[in-house]
């Protein structure tokens, strides 16, 4: 029943959320600000500027526009470090059988990730060409939760939001799959995926005929 399949990248297909989470633990410690897993649940799907702003609230001190973008960037360089020796032997499991499965159905397969390093990952990954339409997150103005991003997925593949299912594994982009109008299938756990339509723990037990 659906023309189109939007995927986000981190944490669904593949584990660069753990590398986000790492890459930011690096940068609280070294500003005394305390980081752990609960905390960067909320990180999930949140751009780098407004993930910094939620981390540096936590910590005693205010901080100027320009040493927020030098921490940022501090941060980005981390992270950079980390995926600079991703594989293809880094996809999740199940993720390029689903991105199969989607593209045999004859649907659109579409990429949504706030990631302004989603086309390095996606060509470590070598799936590039996997996808009908990557939406370049430079172009995004509104982050996860805002359902910009879902919405231009769509745009940009020729179906209307109502014939679309999204999967993404943040609590912030269900919330941008839903109020963009879409199915949402979260990858997770259901206790913190409390708005998906349905949960699966990861990519192996998405099957298209289940929703
Ligand atoms: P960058 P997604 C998001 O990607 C991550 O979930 C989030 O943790 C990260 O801060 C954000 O991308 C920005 O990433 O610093 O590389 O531009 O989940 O939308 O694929
Ligand atoms: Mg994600």
């Amino acid at each position: 029943r659906f023309k189109a399949v939007i995927f986000d990248l981190d944490g669904v297909i593949t584990d660069t959320a753990h590398y986000h989470y790492l890459a930011w633990k690096r940068l609280a410690e070294s500003e005394g600000v305390p980081f752990d897993e609960a905390f960067n649940e909320h990180l999930k799907g949140v751009d780098r500027m407004g993930s910094l702003d939620l981390i540096l609230a936590r910590g005693s001190r205010s901080y100027t526009q320009d040493e927020k973008l030098a921490l940022a960037d501090t941060k980005n360089r981390h992270y950079q470090q980390l995926i600079a020796t991703m594989t293809p032997d880094d996809l999740l499991p199940g993720a390029l059988r689903a991105l199969e499965e989607v593209r045999a159905a004859g649907l659109k397969t579409g990429l949504a990730s706030v990631s302004k390093n989603a086309f390095t990952v996606l060509d470590r990954l070598g799936i590039r060409d996997r996808f009908d339409y990557v939406v370049d997150a430079a172009r995004i103005a509104n982050s996860k939760p805002h359902p910009e991003i879902f919405l231009t997925a769509a745009q940009n593949l020729g179906v209307a939001p109502g014939d679309c299912l999204g999967v993404e594994d943040a609590v912030a982009g269900v919330a941008s799959i839903k109020d963009a109008g879409m199915y949402a299938v979260g990858v997770g756990s259901p206790e913190v995926l409390t708005r998906a339509d349905r949960v699966i723990p990861s990519l192996q037990k998405f099957s298209l005929q289940d929703y």
